[in-house]
């Protein structure tokens, strides 16, 4: 049962990841020199995701908008990733944006309030 419940799961979140590929639209668009800041601020950051995440889905495409160069990083099972992220963060819940600022570390859950965040500080 559990097997089946994962299938489905995993196929609905292709289709969702699918529309959203052919959906997204244009990216924020920022002379070269604010862009070169932007992707020098967004090495410091990482997402933590599943590819067929709905919430993982809604926070890349908030990133794509944002036209913001941030690594992924796979969190399943499996990936050398996962362990990271439940060391780091304390648990496997994607996504989850690790932000390294000022030689801190912080593991930044919940969806809305990474986009928020994200927003606040690039758009
Ligand atoms: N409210 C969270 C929901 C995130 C969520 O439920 N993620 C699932 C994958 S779709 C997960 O990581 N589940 C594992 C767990 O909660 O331990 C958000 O918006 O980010």
């Amino acid at each position: 049962m559990k097997i089946l419940i994962n299938l489905i799961r995993n196929l609905l979140g292709a289709i969702i990841a699918t529309i959203d590929l052919v959906t997204r639209g244009s990216k924020v668009k920022r002379t070269p020199e604010k862009q070169q800041a932007v992707n020098m601020a967004a090495k410091d950051l990482t997402l933590y995701q599943f590819f067929a995440c709905p919430f993982c889905i809604k926070t890349r495409r908030a990133i794509y908008k944002l036209n913001l160069p941030i690594e992924t990083r796979s969190a399943s099972e499996g990936s050398p990733h996962r362990k990271a992220l439940l060391e780091g963060g304390g648990r496997v819940k994607v996504p989850c944006l690790r932000i390294e600022q000022d030689g801190k570390v912080e593991w930044m859950y919940e969806s809305s309030d990474i986009i928020r965040y994200l927003e606040k500080r690039f758009a």
